[in-house]
């Protein structure tokens, strides 16, 4: 069976290439996801991919997956920093969680520094721009082939 991913994004993300590209670059979310679905078909990878400005979305998202997902890539954006919430929702997956920031969070601001969710994450990719998403596909695919 194909395995699947959940690709998630938090708050904010569906703003990318409208404003700050000096930080989170110039391509939006659409092209995030097109990147994406590209790289899981060579990978061999169904892929779902999903944005919510909403906490209760996320952690309704992150448990649906323990039903239909085998990996997540998580970008929480602002939660990252904040929510045990959604800490406690992917402790409660059982296969492989990588997380992706655009940015170097740790060349940020002190408060970016800390990261509830990495935590639970089995690999950490900051600092690569969207090619960060791509990345943590390929990490995703190698553990799953174990
Ligand atoms: O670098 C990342 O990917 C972040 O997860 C992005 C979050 C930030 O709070 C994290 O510390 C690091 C913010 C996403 C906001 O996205 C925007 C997109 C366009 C314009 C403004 C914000």
């Amino acid at each position: 069976m194909t395995p699947r991913v959940l690709v998630l994004n938090g708050p904010n993300l569906n703003l990318l290439g409208r404003r700050r590209p000096e930080i989170y670059g110039a391509q939006t979310l659409a092209d995030i996801e097109a990147a994406c679905r590209e790289r899981a078909q060579a990978l061999g990878l169904a892929l779902d991919f999903a944005q919510s400005n909403a906490e209760h979305e996320l952690i309704d998202r992150i448990h649906a997956a323990r039903e239909t997902a085998q990996a997540i890539v998580i970008n929480p954006a602002a939660y990252t920093h904040t929510s045990i919430a959604i800490l406690d929702a992917l402790e409660t997956f059982e296969g492989p969680v990588v997380e992706v920031h655009l940015s170097n969070i740790h060349k940020r601001e002190p408060f970016r520094h800390r990261s509830y969710v990495s935590l639970r994450a089995d690999a950490v990719i900051a600092g690569c721009g969207a090619q960060g998403y791509e990345l943590a596909l390929e990490r995703v695919a190698a553990l799953l082939r174990g």
